[in-house]
């Protein structure tokens, strides 16, 4: 019998990322909260576990990973029923694993920019040039829907799970995707996912923690 546990904060993107990915493929998971507004990242038990102190961090039987899409990657390798999440077939998985680097090495990062010195640095407004580098980023998103339903092929991959994680967050403090049309019809796709209702409730918190910070 597998114990499988992620630490988890619903707050974090990333972290519902991993958990959206483990509900996707239907694999029951213990969540472990880790709160870090009460900085409970940096306590000891944890700390040995993860050194880098992040979440989500997955403990599968005493093999401890990290970083939201590894995890992504891991649970549907090992345990997924099929290869629909994270497709054998080297180049279907290729262009998966290229929309996960879009979201860790691109997207993430601009939504981070925009909302972790709100959160945490007391900046109280989105400048305009992380506006625009958002938005050159959205179209990019919003062209490789263009071509296929979901972002990595025409069914569900772990790259939408990733993805929709990222944009539900920077969706909840309010972002206008109006000029993106494949982006609103993908998301409403999204809403449909296995455990989407469980990332929204965790979206709306972050952004209304952001959404407090602004100067309106
Ligand atoms: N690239 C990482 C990002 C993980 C990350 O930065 N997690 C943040 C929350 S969004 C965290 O745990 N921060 C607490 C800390 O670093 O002490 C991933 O995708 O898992």
């Amino acid at each position: 019998m597998s114990s499988l546990k992620l630490y988890h904060f619903p707050v974090s993107g990333p972290s519902r990322g991993a958990l959206l990915a483990a509900r996707a493929i239907g694999i029951p998971i213990q969540i472990e909260i880790v709160n870090l507004f009460k900085k409970e990242q940096l306590q000891e038990s944890f700390l040995k576990l993860n050194p880098q102190h992040c979440v989500p961090t997955l403990d599968d039987n005493n093999f401890v990973l990290w970083e939201s899409r590894a995890i992504a990657c891991y649970l549907a390798d090992k345990y997924g029923k099929d290869d629909q999440w994270y497709p054998k077939d080297l180049q279907k998985r290729a262009v998966v694993n290229q929309r996960l680097y879009f979201d860790s090495a691109s997207l993430y990062v601009k939504i981070r920019a925009i909302c972790f010195p709100i959160l945490f640095l007391g900046e109280t407004e989105i400048k305009q040039s992380l506006k625009d580098d958002l938005n050159s980023t959205l179209s990019f998103l919003n062209q490789f829907l263009e071509k296929t339903k979901w972002v990595a092929a025409d069914h569900p991959t772990i790259a939408d799970t990733s993805i929709y994680a990222s944009m539900s967050s920077i969706l909840a403090v309010g972002w206008d995707i109006s000029s993106f049309p494949n982006i609103q019809r993908w998301i409403k796709d999204c809403l449909l996912l296995p455990g989407a209702q469980e990332n929204e409730d965790g979206a709306r918190s972050f952004g209304d923690a952001v959404k407090k910070n602004i100067k309106q």
